[in-house]
């Protein structure tokens, strides 16, 4: 089990037994070299070549054929990575090496001075990506020392083999929460004597395996919390975590849904020290811990103390996706091509799912796009809850919680997925399998017209690439997916679902004031999930210019004597402070990304162009309710804005800061706008924020139906027609009419 890889302190037994939790939602510990396995794509049939290159693509023209591949091997590398080609797990390897080397550790001595937190591509500058220079392949390490509590940041130049850059982070910083530092927190609380004699002598539960203990960052609301993190006497910065706990009650293993009975006290641990340092609410009496059934699980749904307890019996008939031909997409190493678009996929510890080089017909849309940050505030202020907050991204990592994704269920129809590499505390490679799904989707009709007067039809379905990511975060789970279209438009969705993370009411309170009861005793809390994405533009070439359309009722006037007229205005951002803005339905605001090169539009005689439309999937929803002077709302200020805009630097990475956890400021986007630069015509990055108000419903519980949110990059202006137009006219005919519909005229 890989909690070995902590020197091991007085509060932990060597005989402890849990259960991992990377086992369960975050993929198994690899150990040895990785074999690599390369997908490399066969055309079945030449593409048909248009005036503007590939188009009108057969359906189904395309076959992956997945060639494993030898091990490659550090010292003889065959073939080149691209520079954006994630760290193979040999690279990951040889990276650790050259830290250990650097420090003068070895493999055996490493464990009590070195933790290694991430080791991840240290992607090259944009400038010379684009311009075709060849740097040095570097990864980038973030290392923790276990006995100091030090954090510190290394670049290797994997080339050479060596350390090139090493700095020690200033004393408190705190890098994220690793698989292994969820597992380790559980175990903690697990073995504290302290708490085993709450549990016992407060609700007499004597078998400690059965609190299951959620491990969440501890948001530093107040100075009393910020002064929990300072609770050593040796002056070692605590690594706290807070543990939400629950009983569970059902079940032989770990079936239970265990949201279903919460646990008021609230246990934190410090990771370095691995011991309890307090347990909070423990003055209160101790309530009734509730017992009713609430079950999602398929081995306990029949245990449902009120909730259906038999699957339905009106199953449905299969509805299979059949391609006989196989998908229409083509998969070189990361590169995908699909219709007219192409792409890099990338994938890392922290955003997860990346991607690069968007194009569509050869003309760039995206440098480069992913979600590079979250807000998670819960909004009841009876302690300890104001530290309830999670930075999903900056806090865990969406690559470390990332889901194997399982054919058939996660993903439908003919799938190619792509696997990651990432790291455990040894500096280890561990391979998750299946983390990224890729396949095609049909979505309905794409246009359509008929000539009412003859009753010609010419319609055409649309498909969609859909490239996902689901990442379990704790209790939750985030769905993440990417679709690119064929009319050019590009959809980010996110689906929310999962298990609310649930309490009992607080002391005195006979209904909850700031949550909803979902199950019997059981509150869950009304809380927001604000996303940002980064979305590095660049329509047509690197230079954009970001402009707001609002459109507007005009008075009646001498112009408007009927009171009919209403029209966009469009206002351009010249510098950051213009470009901070909120979404407003009530002018139909969405914001736009034009060429400052000279590409022109042929029709309109306008800059080439998309539109970011703002929650285009899900309702529009605010910005972040906390007050603006809540520790929330200022480290995660991305959140107090729907919409940012800066000029592209490579060091402006996530915008509450490279390192999240007991983070107090942002350290992100409101530092680095302060000088209020020039954006207009320059290399843009939008950071557009969004989410969900999540007022919980009894509907929501034991397992959460999919919420959705989410944006679309629409082409604006950029092509000179609907570029869809050149879609073949094709019947489907697998479809069949159903049994007992239109029968033949007599
Ligand atoms: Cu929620």
């Amino acid at each position: 089990m890989i909690l070995s890889v902590f020197p091991r302190g007085a509060t932990i037994r060597t005989s402890l037994v849990w259960r991992p939790y990377s086992s369960l939602v975050r993929g198994a510990v690899a150990s040895g070299s990785l074999s690599r396995s390369v997908s490399r794509s066969k055309s079945a049939t030449a593409r048909a070549k248009g005036p503007h290159g590939a188009f009108a693509v057969p359906l189904s023209v395309s076959r992956i054929v997945t060639v494993p591949t030898c091990n490659r091997n550090f010292s003889t590398v065959l073939t080149a990575p691209h520079p954006l080609d994630p760290l193979s797990a040999d690279e990951i390897t040889h990276a650790a090496a050259a830290v250990r080397n650097h420090l003068g550790l070895s493999p055996d001595n490493t464990v009590q001075h070195l933790r290694f937190v991430s080791v991840s591509l240290n992607e090259p500058p944009k400038k010379d990506y684009i311009q075709g220079n060849k740097t040095p392949r570097k990864a980038e390490i973030v290392a923790l020392n276990p006995v100091t509590g030090i954090a510190s940041e290394y670049k290797v130049d994997l080339d050479a083999g060596r350390v090139v850059d090493a700095k020690d982070l200033p004393k408190g910083v705190q890098p994220l929460l690793t698989p292994e530092d969820c597992d380790l927190a559980e175990a903690i609380v697990q073995s504290s004597p302290e708490v085993a004699a709450a549990m016992r002598d407060r609700y007499n539960i004597i078998d400690m395996p059965t609190v299951t203990c959620d491990p969440w960052s501890i948001h530093l609301a107040s100075e009393e919390d910020r002064q929990l993190t300072n609770w050593r006497d040796d002056g070692i910065p605590g690594r706290l975590v807070q543990t939400f706990l629950y009983h569970r009650q059902y079940g032989e293993g770990l079936e239970d849904n265990v949201y279903a009975h919460p646990i008021d006290i609230v246990p934190v641990v410090d990771l370095i020290a691995r011991k309890v340092v307090t347990i909070n609410g423990m003055e209160r009496d101790p309530p009734i811990i509730p017992t009713a059934s609430v079950q999602y699980h398929r081995n306990l749904v029949k245990t449902n103390s009120y909730l259906e307890t038999e699957w339905r019996q009106d199953r449905l008939a299969p509805l299979d996706v059949l391609q006989p031909d196989g998908p229409s997409f083509t998969v070189t190493g990361n590169e995908v091509e699909w219709q007219k678009w192409k792409f890099r996929v990338g994938f890392n510890y922290r955003e997860g799912l990346v991607l690069h080089d968007v194009s569509y017909d050869d003309r760039p849309i995206l440098h480069r796009a992913s979600l590079v940050e979250m807000a998670v505030p819960y909004a009841d202020p009876h302690p300890p809850y104001q530290r309830k907050c999670a930075f999903d991204v900056g806090d865990y990592g969406l690559g470390f919680c990332a889901n194997s994704l399982e054919l058939g269920c996660d993903c439908l129809g003919h799938i190619h997925y792509f696997d990651a590499v990432l790291n455990d505390s040894q500096g280890n490679p561990v391979e998750k399998k299946k983390v990224i799904c890729m396949h095609e989707e049909d979505n309905g009709v794409l246009w359509k017209h008929v000539e009412y007067r003859n009753g010609h039809n010419e319609a055409r379905r649309g498909r969609e690439l859909i490239i996902s990511s689901i990442a379990t975060v704790v209790n939750y789970e985030y769905l993440f997916y990417w679709h690119l279209r064929q009319d050019g438009c590009i959809d980010f969705k996110i689906k929310l679902s999962g298990e609310l993370s649930t309490n009992l009411l607080s002391e005195g309170e006979k209904a909850p004031s700031h949550g909803v009861m979902v199950a019997p005793g059981v509150n869950a809390q009304i809380h927001q999930h604000m996303f940002v994405a980064k979305l590095d533009m660049a329509v047509d070439s690197h230079k954009n210019t970001v402009s707001e359309v609002n459109i507007y009722s005009e008075p009646p006037n001498e112009a408007n004597p009927y009171g009919n007229a209403f029209r966009p205005k469009e206002t351009i951002f010249e510098t950051e402070s213009d470009a901070q803005r909120i979404c407003d339905s009530n002018t139909s605001r969405y914001w736009k990304i034009s060429n400052a090169e000279g590409k022109v539009n042929g029709i309109t005689g306008k800059p080439t162009a998309f539109k970011l439309q703002p929650f285009n999937f899900g309702p529009s929803q605010p910005v972040v309710f906390t007050d603006p002077s809540s520790a929330v709302s200022q480290k995660g200020a991305f959140a107090t804005k729907h919409l940012w805009v800066t000029p592209h630097s490579d060091t402006e990475r996530f915008p509450s800061g490279e390192y999240t956890v007991q983070g107090t400021g942002s350290n992100g986007l409101p530092d680095w706008t302060a000088s209020n630069r020039n954006i207009k015509g320059e290399d843009v990055v939008l950071w557009h924020a969004f989410g969900v108000a999540h007022v919980p419903r009894p509907e929501d519980f034991p397992v959460m139906p999919c919420e959705i949110t989410g944006f679309t990059l629409k082409p604006d202006g950029f092509f000179e027609g609907n570029p869809a137009i050149d879609l073949a006219p094709e019947v489907n005919d697998a479809s069949k009419l159903a049994k007992g519909c239109c029968p033949p005229k007599a």
